[in-house]
């Protein structure tokens, strides 16, 4: 892009070249009617455009919100371009860009948190929507239930108004509409946790249920909770992203989205105070999403980490690259089939056809997607992704080697050395608990396998199941002495 090239922003839209999609309404007449927290790139490449979608057939009043619930960096990048911003759909053909309008403002959590419960608590606000990462419910991920001593939550409840926690704004914001005698907005999960919605009340109630029993008992007898299915794979957006979708924009926007032409999104048709007609935007509205939910975290998700921990071990940059390696997209596969026998398939979905999207997804080479990006977080994503399918084939004795090679790849990288003896940068709220673990057990897999096992937020009873000891450890062993990559040759060979 050109040095001096003016911002995005609402004056300049009829500037970009007619290739580039703009927003198909009157921006001037869209008003808040969502709140959502969590205002990352997914958000943004994801719910933001149905929402779009929506306000393009008249549905005005549904606008969104946005809340970064820490950095400003979010804020600070789209406040000067009016909140728009540019979706790039990148495919192996090409790329398509559209500006997205359904973001009508951002608060930063942190610097206002006053003002962001008030915001909440306006009956404008009929939908709170989250997509905060697993991490971000201050939760064992294990048991699902709130953890009462996680710093945010100790802090949240000492101060009541000016939370910093996502449960602790819902609960804060919740209390003032009780007050206020409005009816509760409908708080919709969009991360990937089992069972999202239920997950969120019971979070959320045992938190409001701290704060005051009466406040957890209308919480629970009168809020919905809807849960959700969403899937689009979103990488981070790189400063050659921004370049890239300036120079096709001929205007300069700080903060695009990149992302793939896949996208699904399955709700549970439950809200206490309205909703957009999601419907007619391509959302598949149902009675029960958890056929959904486990399709998609035991698949998509399970082979994703499974990809992101050994292609990282092995050396491989992107799920692109790491899917190049024939053993590798086999395993990805094996991951796949190894999970279906725990499914239930939601009606209508043929397992054939969504196992092989799922691999063609994973092989776009047009998305920069980062195996280190993936490998985030894993004692937040282990058990919905890789524990609940371990537990179900013991239940029927089934074979897990494929999953535990996948538990022992993100063993050995937490462990935070690779195969060539560089440092590997572990992003993880339990990193620090990793990284003594393998420090005292040392690299031998009979030692740290059993121990990081123990971690009984991470597996739980689980973690003490003599079969899993045993492949875990056996399979860690092999990634020390053989690699990753002959690892992976040798368990999809066999
Ligand atoms: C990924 C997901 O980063 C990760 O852990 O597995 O973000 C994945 O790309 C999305 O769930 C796809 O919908």
């Amino acid at each position: 892009m050109r040095p001096g090239s003016a911002r995005l922003g609402r004056a300049n839209l009829d500037r970009l070249p007619p290739a580039v999609r703009r927003p198909a309404y009157d921006l001037s007449r869209v008003t808040p009617g969502i709140v959502h927290l969590g205002l990352g790139a997914f958000h943004r490449a994801h719910q933001a455009v149905v929402i779009d979608d929506c306000l393009a057939t008249g549905a005005t009043s549904w606008g969104i919100v946005g809340a970064s619930l820490r950095s400003p960096d979010t804020r600070d990048a789209l406040a000067p371009q009016d909140h728009l911003y540019t979706l790039a759909v990148r495919a192996a053909e090409g790329t398509e860009h559209r500006v997205i309008g359904a973001l009508l403002g951002s608060v930063v959590a942190r610097e206002k948190p006053a003002a962001l419960v008030e915001r909440m608590a306006d009956p404008a606000t009929r939908i709170v929507s989250l997509t905060v990462t697993e991490k971000g419910y201050c939760h064992t991920p294990q048991t699902g239930d709130l953890d009462e001593r996680h710093p945010d939550v100790v802090h949240d409840l000492n101060n009541f108004d000016a939370p910093r926690s996502a449960p602790g704004f819902i609960v804060a914001a919740l209390a003032r509409r009780r007050a206020l005698g409005a009816k509760p907005f409908t708080v919709m999960c969009c991360d990937n946790l089992a069972a999202n919605g239920h997950t969120a009340q019971r979070i959320v109630t045992q938190f409001a249920a701290l704060r005051s029993k009466d406040l957890g008992k209308w919480i629970a007898d009168n809020a919905a909770f809807p849960s959700t299915m969403v899937d689009r794979i979103v990488p981070e957006t790189t400063d050659a992203d921004r370049d890239a979708v300036s120079s096709a924009l001929g205007l300069r926007d700080a903060w695009p989205v990149m992302t793939e032409p896949f996208t699904q999104w399955v709700v549970e048709d439950r809200f206490t105070a309205g909703r957009p007609d999601l419907a007619a935007a391509g959302v598949e509205l149902v009675s029960d999403v958890k056929p959904f939910e486990l399709m998609k975290l035991r698949l998509l998700n399970a082979s994703h980490s499974a990809l992101a921990y050994l292609g990282y071990l092995a050396g491989y940059e992107t799920i692109a690259d790491t899917m190049q390696d024939p053993h590798f997209a086999r395993l990805a596969a094996r991951v796949m089939e190894q999970a279906a026998v725990t499914l239930t398939m939601p009606s209508g979905t043929d397992l054939a056809a969504y196992r092989a999207s799922l691999l063609k997804r994973f092989s776009n080479p047009a998305l920069h997607h980062r195996t280190w990006q993936i490998a985030m977080d894993g004692s937040q994503k282990l058990p919905q992704r890789l524990l609940g399918a371990i537990q179900d084939r013991l239940a029927r004795n089934l074979p897990i080697a494929t999953h535990a090679l996948a538990v022992a790849g993100w063993m050995r990288y937490v462990g935070a050395t690779d195969e060539q003896g560089r440092a590997i940068d572990v992003r993880d709220p339990l990193a620090a608990e990793f990284a003594k673990l393998t420090r005292e057990a040392g690299p031998v897999a009979e030692r740290l396998a059993p121990a990081l096992l123990g971690v009984e937020k991470v597996f739980g009873p689980l973690g003490s199941e003599p079969r899993l000891r045993e492949a875990v450890t056996a399979a860690l062993g092999r990634l020390y002495q053989d690699g990753a990559r002959r690892a992976v040759e040798s368990l999809v060979s066999a």
